[in-house]
């Protein structure tokens, strides 16, 4: 009796190490390394965290999806990194933002291109208990409902500092064309604000035309070559909400025998490397720095969260200014 009791109490115990066993060896829901195949989640102690951005063309967002890539690349023992690229739609990055939440990573990062659009994905991703950082621009949700915080430059003072320093370098006269970024986007809107806010100030301050170019050089020249035939001298001022549509406006002013940079001013905001050497070749005259590094950022950022601590509704990031008298001094280490 007592062996037999012995030998089931063995028994019991053998059972209670086979089950425990097999349910070790299951992932918890959402598990799985990922494979080649995409499907993903936290296997072998690994998080898998993605990254949704918008598009990647233009110094600036090459520059952001480098920063993100490499900070995961440095925390690679601890992440593992799906990077998709929306090609300028909304549409996909929407979807591609659905995939992720389908493939039940455990973090992600978005980029958004404009703020309306991803309530209903931020809903689907509270639901799967994933959250998501905002990074570089504004999408319209609660922080710390909808999404954990947004990490992004001030895009209303970046406005501001332009127009405060092209008023004093025009003596608070300039008949001005306004390229303006993506419509539909934060950064838009705010950069076209702060700018006007502060050029109300100046009575003889006049946006002569203002329109969209889509945050591209291709678009900035075009767009600006037509202005130009039709408003000619009346232009003494370029601001651009981006380097990028600066430069092709820039272009666009030589071709018609302008002279950028003296006779037309120009001023934009990024602080890339050729907008750098457009001010040092004295073709442009200023760029108000947004800084497009994110990684150590985000990460520090998710990190953070995941540790449980509170964060703010946003995290702004601190920016420089840019002119012919750093403009050389800070060349070699702009992207
Ligand atoms: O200024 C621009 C880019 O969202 C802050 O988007 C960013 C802006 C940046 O395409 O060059």
């Amino acid at each position: 009796m007592n062996f037999l009791l012995k030998n089931r109490s063995v028994l019991v115990l053998i059972m209670i190490f086979a089950l425990a066993f097999i349910a070790c060896d299951r992932k918890p829901a959402g598990g799985g390394s990922t494979s080649a195949n995409g499907t993903s989640g936290d296997g072998g102690g690994k998080k898998t965290v993605a990254f949704a951005q918008m598009e990647n063309t233009g110094p600036w967002r090459i520059a952001e999806s480098e920063s993100m890539k490499s900070e995961a690349a440095k925390r690679a023992d601890k992440y593992t990194f799906v990077y998709t690229d929306a090609q300028g739609t909304t549409a996909k990055q929407v979807s591609d933002v659905e995939d992720m939440i389908a493939r039940k990573v455990s973090a992600i990062f978005l980029a958004p291109r404009e703020a309306e659009g991803f309530s209903s994905t931020f809903q689907a991703a509270k639901a799967a208990n994933i959250p998501v950082i905002l990074i570089d621009r504004e999408a319209t949700g609660t922080p710390g409902v909808d999404f954990v915080t947004v990490i992004k430059s001030d895009f209303i003072k970046e406005g501001q500092r332009a127009g405060e320093w092209l008023a004093t370098k025009t003596s608070g006269k300039a008949g001005i064309v306004e390229l303006k970024g993506t419509s539909g986007s934060s950064v838009a809107n705010d950069r076209s604000k702060g700018f006007m806010d502060e050029i109300a100030k100046h009575s003889e301050m006049k946006v002569i035309v203002s329109q969209d170019a889509n945050f591209t050089r291709a678009e900035g020249q075009k767009v600006m070559e037509n202005i130009i035939q039709a408003k000619g001298k009346e232009i003494t001022a370029v601001y651009a909400h981006n380097d990028e549509m600066a430069l092709g406006a820039i272009a666009a002013l030589k071709a018609a025998g302008m002279n950028p940079g003296k006779d037309v001013m120009v001023i934009s905001i990024d602080g890339q490397k050729s907008a750098l050497q457009a001010i040092i070749a004295g073709e442009m005259n200023a760029t108000v720095e947004c800084n497009p590094r994110f990684g150590p950022i985000a990460f520090d950022t998710l990190e953070k969260h995941l540790r449980g601590e509170k964060l703010p509704a946003q995290i702004i990031n601190e920016d420089r200014f840019f002119d012919a008298s750093n403009a050389a001094q800070f060349v070699n280490e702009a992207y």
